[in-house]
């Protein structure tokens, strides 16, 4: 509170009372390349997505560069949503609640985003995956198939 005297009788004085830092949100969307709904080593950022922020201040669209990274800065206290839309030949994956928590209330989602003066809001992220590459395919668990079925499924209509 250096600088700041009580009292002072300058009449333009500019002081604003109740002056608290500001806080941000920030993420990223990422590809999730084995659908797991985690974000592993290797699994890129995604340029072309959109973010937005709303609740108590609306910020936004932001479009994400390689990296997939979004920061929304200069927020007050208070309660923010973030809604992300995919990046063109991207389909929705799962997404991850950031360190300030929240509830994801649909897919690319999340409410109830709860901020301190202050406070980094990190880590929130938005999992995607190619259209081209199903998600919910069973390639990816080769150990876990018995020899049988596997056989099944190979053998000729
Ligand atoms: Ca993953
Ligand atoms: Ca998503």
């Amino acid at each position: 509170m250096t600088g700041i005297v009580v009292g002072d009788p300058d009449p333009t004085d500019s002081y604003s009372f109740g002056e608290v830092p500001l806080a941000a949100i920030a993420g990223v969307v990422y590809d999730d390349l084995d659908g797991d709904g985690t974000r592993d080593p290797g699994e890129p950022g995604i340029a072309g997505a959109q973010v937005s922020l709303s609740g108590d201040a609306t910020q936004g669209p932001q479009t994400t560069g390689a990296d997939g990274v979004f920061r929304f800065d200069g927020l007050e206290p208070g309660e923010y949503v973030l809604t992300q839309s995919e990046a063109t030949g991207f389909i929705d994956a799962r997404e991850t609640l950031g360190s300030a928590g929240g509830t994801l209330v649909a897919p690319n989602r999340i409410e109830s985003i709860v901020v301190a003066a202050g406070e980094l809001a990190d880590g929130y992220l938005f999992g995607d995956v190619r259209a081209a590459s199903s998600p919910v395919s069973s390639s990816s668990t080769p150990t876990t198939t018995a020899p049988r079925m596997r056989a099944r499924l190979e053998s000729p209509a």
